[in-house]
């Protein structure tokens, strides 16, 4: 198994990257370059159990087993987390966990019997690491390990932010992870950056409660600046881009790298 929670801990910074393409092609790219990890964005685009199943098996064999892949669901329900876990995955990312309570029911949809409601059926499950042995009843033993499935509520509200401290204090909870957007939406902000005093305050606030619980926070980051920003605040994991912004830009360079080249040939 992959254990998302001990290499955060262990190996310092990780870098990954949000992905939505639904592409066999794309989940062997991503999962050769080399990240940590990686999120299967079931929230923001039309990834289905299914294609997350694909997703999680492909960027597996392609990285070799070195990128975790995490995968964000749509919402707390027991179905999805269900979903989410029996494909394989490293763990789960939960949108908008906005109290302890919201926390701890997220991390009773993510555990077996007898302290969670996940039912048993890792069919898929057991033949997603490529280092597993294939066996369902040695998946399921992992799999109760804690430390073996990352459960990482989103705090991405102002409600959020000042329940930060009971969300992490929640047992079971791995860690937690910040989306910039819905945050700034929230404190009244554009954008997914910037310096404000009232934004920055948040970020330190949801890192402060994990420290206080002695658990990661993590944060998408689109810009080299609020990278190395995002590193000072404390955090330890990246989503650096997305799989469809990193085509996007690359494309566009490309496209306006040939068309300088045409001005300069001036034919
Ligand atoms: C957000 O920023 O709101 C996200 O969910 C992830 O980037
Ligand atoms: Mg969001």
């Amino acid at each position: 198994m992959w254990s998302f929670t001990s290499r955060v801990r262990d190996e310092g910074l990780l870098v990954g990257t949000f992905v939505g393409l639904d592409s066999i092609h794309a989940y062997q790219i991503i999962g050769n370059a080399g990240y940590d990890c990686v999120i299967l964005d079931m929230e923001h685009t039309p990834m289905s159990a299914r294609e997350v199943t694909i997703a999680v098996g492909t960027i597996a064999a392609a990285s070799k087993g070195s990128c975790a892949p995490l995968v964000r669901v749509p919402s707390h329900g027991l179905e999805w987390v269900k979903w989410a876990l029996d494909s394989g995955a490293a763990g789960v990312v939960v949108p908008m966990v906005e109290t302890g309570d919201q926390a701890q029911a997220v991390v009773r949809n993510s555990r077996y019997p007898p302290d969670g409601a996940r039912s048993f059926g890792p069919l898929h499950a057991a033949f997603a690491h490529p280092d597993s042995d294939r066996s369902q009843l040695t998946y399921f033993d992992a799999a109760r390990k804690p430390e073996n499935i990352a459960i990482l509520p989103m705090i991405e509200s102002a409600r959020g932010v000042e329940n930060a401290d009971s969300i992490l204090a929640a047992e079971g909870v791995s860690g937690v992870f910040v989306g910039p957007y819905d945050l700034r939406v929230s404190l009244g902000l554009q954008g997914g950056d910037g310096a404000e005093d009232v934004f920055i305050q948040a970020l330190q606030a949801i890192v402060a409660a994990g420290k206080k619980a002695g658990k990661p926070a993590g944060i998408f980051t689109g810009t080299p600046q609020a990278l190395q920003r995002n590193i000072q605040l404390g955090f330890r994991f990246f989503l650096y881009h997305g799989d469809s912004t990193l085509l996007a830009t690359a494309s566009k360079n490309s496209v306006q790298e040939a068309r300088s080249i045409f001005q300069q040939a001036k034919l």
